[in-house]
């Protein structure tokens, strides 16, 4: 390699050499290390299972619930590794979420009443599925505290809307998507007036507080929830809980259960029992069955009632057309999970130590032949549990929630107050394995093992509590996710992961060859909208419109400035701020931020983001680019100057620095050298297949884009060191250098690139 410049060659040299010589000291054997760290062979087989060598990836990818965080976290199976957190009711700043115009205006879809809600409370994150499958297309996730839904699009992994719920106060049931996610399921939790701006007292609860289920129309093409075609049925208050969808036989029913059917409305300070002694006083509460595609055929029919501007089927209504039916369910339940086929749904009750398994043709059977063992207190046809059940298994204490497995029959149930796992049959009703985890486990997780195509190999236990497991942080301790192996008859513990984020009540996990997120947005886009941004500019076209007390400006990014590097406004002025990335190789992104202003973006390749704010105080800002981008990220920077009213310049030229014929000698030269460098790496690259290569292929534009503009800056200093202005052909000549060591610096990626995926000689 030829000589180059000081500041950048051992960055170049750094990527091009490998680490041959890490090993010739360590002479550790394996059985050393074993000692040394006391692990046992089940320690070793454990941590082979879940090792993910670098550079190599995980099989599947899990979205889990960030919980009281409002976010949604993603990690990686086997290897339990955090790749991503999504910002969706809170603001996140890595990702300039809720700090730059265009994804506060997603956040603001979350205000209700006119309010800001800056938090979540996320519980269930359900993935979009095509005939039952997962597609990997979307995420959807819901927020418990403040009743509200987002979607996030697997594209970007970025939030694109939030929903609000019009009649509900609470929200648990949520997310829960029908087959093919034609609707999102979102069910009440806490009963409260649907006409929610009213005052009723709690004597009024039985006749006028009500619970309730949401099917969120999904408009798959546009990507977005069309609140316009959705609608809600009305229920009783008995707290709705968990819901799931009916698939296969059972597509276009949905299922809800209930954990308070006793009505109760507590008053511990007025001297009555509490509510948890209130609503479990009963032995069983009641499964909702609710045959939603006849719902929205009613609603389509103008069957609905408007409430608050929104389609809902009253339940008078639902009873009148045989739409809707309860069956009674053991004490406190919680979840309700269909199987894969959709013929059978299990219940857990928190207080039973069975799950209950219910089969759908029975349940029908019963519908058909009218054979009904009472009415609720609201009118409302109850199942005999004995009609609908097909088998009850005891599985331990606390049951809480069940996934299934590959293999036919299989189902993992928690087990909240045993901490454990149970493995077991739902056909023939048996238990066929049991593993402790640690501790009091609420929801597990196997993978795709909510859709009608289950991938076994893999569960994860969301347990709730930590209590030792892990170095202490202080009272609150985080979350552990426990990953276990159940690809053998008997289950194995694999691996325990801290989640220090918010408590994580579900998670989802899909195979990863489904995800295919793209690399780079179409130039110009707004990435919350999909659509083009009005603020994009290509390079050269940068702008700043001022009009008024209103600054607007088109600026670009590219490695390694910001344009415009001076933004002048007055005091008082609005300044908007809208930015283009323009690079098209992977992972180059840009973050902006100007000093003191609370404004931050993430700028990924291909996007515009605004920023905008008033500029309130003068002085001297500087802004800058916050993601560490190249060699010359420190100097993407920028002045944003605040003049005082009625400033006057004193001083009109810049000071100049003293530069000599020698100094652009040497620049002239080093110019030379690195172009034998770039010419070796563009003989290299074009002497092999690198077409076939998508990623290379935009790499090479990319640094066909910086070696464009040097042509320009070229220019320049041979005109300027001409007329012997040193300083200004000095300048010019490190600028044409600059171009060459980004280009350079991208050639040498793209080599790499192809020496690594098995480019091939041509001609
Ligand atoms: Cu924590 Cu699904 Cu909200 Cu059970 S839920 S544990
Ligand atoms: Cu761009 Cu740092």
């Amino acid at each position: 390699m030829k000589k180059w410049g000081m500041r950048v060659l051992p960055l170049l040299i750094a990527a091009g050499a490998g680490l041959a010589a890490a090993t010739a000291w360590s002479a550790e054997s394996l059985q050393d290390v074993l000692k040394r760290r006391n692990l046992s062979q089940q320690d070793l087989l454990a941590a082979a299972k879940t090792y993910v060598p670098t550079g190599k990836r995980d099989e599947f990818v899990v979205f889990s619930s960030g919980g009281q965080s409002g976010q949604v976290i993603v990690y990686g199976v086997p290897s339990m590794r955090i790749l991503k957190y999504i910002g969706v009711f809170t603001p996140e700043p890595w990702q300039g979420y809720g700090f730059d115009e265009n994804s506060k205006a997603v956040l603001d879809q979350g205000k209700i009443d006119g309010k800001d809600i800056t938090w979540g409370d996320t519980h269930h994150p359900a993935i979009s599925e095509t005939e039952g499958k997962y597609d990997g297309q979307f995420l959807f996730i819901n927020d418990k505290a403040n009743p509200r839904l987002a979607v996030i699009d697997l594209r970007d992994f970025e939030t694109k809307q939030i929903v609000v719920n019009p009649i509900f106060k609470s929200e648990h049931g949520g997310a829960f998507v029908t087959p093919n996610t034609e609707y999102i399921i979102e069910a009440a939790q806490y009963a409260s007036p649907l006409e929610n701006k009213k005052f009723v007292p709690l004597e009024e609860f039985n006749e006028k507080y009500r619970g309730g289920i949401t099917y969120w129309k999904f408009d798959r093409k546009e990507g977005r929830i069309n609140p316009a075609q959705s609608f809600s049925l009305e229920l009783p208050p008995y707290s709705q809980d968990l819901s799931d969808a009916g698939k296969g036989p059972s597509d276009g029913w949905s299922f809800t259960n209930s954990f308070c059917s006793e009505r109760y409305v507590g008053g511990i300070e007025k001297g009555r029992p509490p509510y948890e002694a209130g609503c479990s006083a009963k032995d069983t509460d009641y499964l909702h069955v609710i045959n939603w595609k006849k719902a929205a055929e009613l609603v389509a029919a103008g069957k609905a009632k408007k409430i608050n501007g929104h389609n809902v089927l009253m339940m008078e209504t639902a009873i009148k057309e045989g739409i809707l039916f309860l069956i009674p369910e053991p004490k406190s339940p919680h979840g309700v999970d269909v199987t894969p086929d959709g013929k059978l749904l299990t219940v857990a009750g928190k207080l039973d130590t069975h799950v209950s398994v219910y089969s759908f043709e029975k349940i029908q059977a019963a519908i058909k032949a009218g054979k009904f063992e009472s009415k609720d207190p609201y009118g409302i046809p109850v199942i005999g549990l004995k009609d609908a059940l097909h088998t009850q298994v005891e599985l331990g204490l606390g049951p809480l929630h069940t996934q299934y497995d590959s293999k036919p029959c299989v189902a993992y149930t928690s087990l909240y107050v045993d901490s454990q796992v149970a493995k077991w049959n739902y056909c023939e009703g048996k238990v066929l394995d049991k593993i402790s985890v640690h501790y009091n486990i609420g929801h597990l997780m196997a993978m795709e093992g909510d859709s009608m195509d289950p991938k076994g190999r893999y569960l994860v236990a969301l347990n709730k509590l930590a209590i030792d497991r892990f170095v202490p942080v202080g009272p609150l301790h985080p979350q552990n996710h426990q990953l276990i192996d159940i690809s053998n008859d008997k289950m194995q513990l694999l691996y325990d992961m801290p989640l220090p984020l918010g408590e994580p009540h579900y998670a989802v996990g899909i195979d990863a060859t489904k995800l295919k997120p793209g690399v780079r947005y179409k130039v110009g886009t707004d990435s919350r909208t999909d659509k083009p941004h009005p603020g994009l500019v290509r390079a050269g076209e940068e702008k700043t419109v001022k009009k008024g007390n209103k600054v607007e400006v088109f600026g670009t990014l590219i490695r390694s400035h910001i344009t415009p590097e001076t933004i002048e406004v007055d005091v008082g002025d609005e300044v908007t701020i809208h930015l283009t990335n323009l690079e098209r190789a992977q992972d180059e992104t840009h973050g902006f931020t100007v000093s003191t202003y609370n404004k931050h973006a993430s700028i990924e390749p291909g996007k515009t983001v605004t920023v905008k704010f008033k500029a309130d105080k003068e002085g001297v800002y500087p802004y800058y680019c916050t993601e560490f981008c190249s060699a010359l990220h420190l100097e993407m920077q920028g002045y944003l100057l605040v003049k005082p009213k009625g400033w006057k310049p004193t001083k009109t030229a810049l000071a100049a620095q003293s530069y000599t014929e020698d100094d652009y000698k040497k620049q002239v030269k080093k110019i030379a050298d690195t172009q034998a460098v770039i010419d070796s790496v563009v003989g290299y690259i074009t002497s092999v297949n690198y077409k076939d290569f998508p990623d290379v292929v935009a790499l090479v534009e990319d640094a066909t884009d910086q070696l464009n503009k040097m042509k320009d800056a070229k220019a320049k200093h041979e005109a300027a060191a001409a007329k012997k202005d040193w300083e200004q052909a000095n300048l010019w000549a490190e600028q044409v250098w600059q171009y060459q060591v980004k280009a350079a610096d991208i050639g040498l990626r793209a080599k790499t690139y192809l020496e690594q995926n098995g480019a091939k000689k041509v001609k």
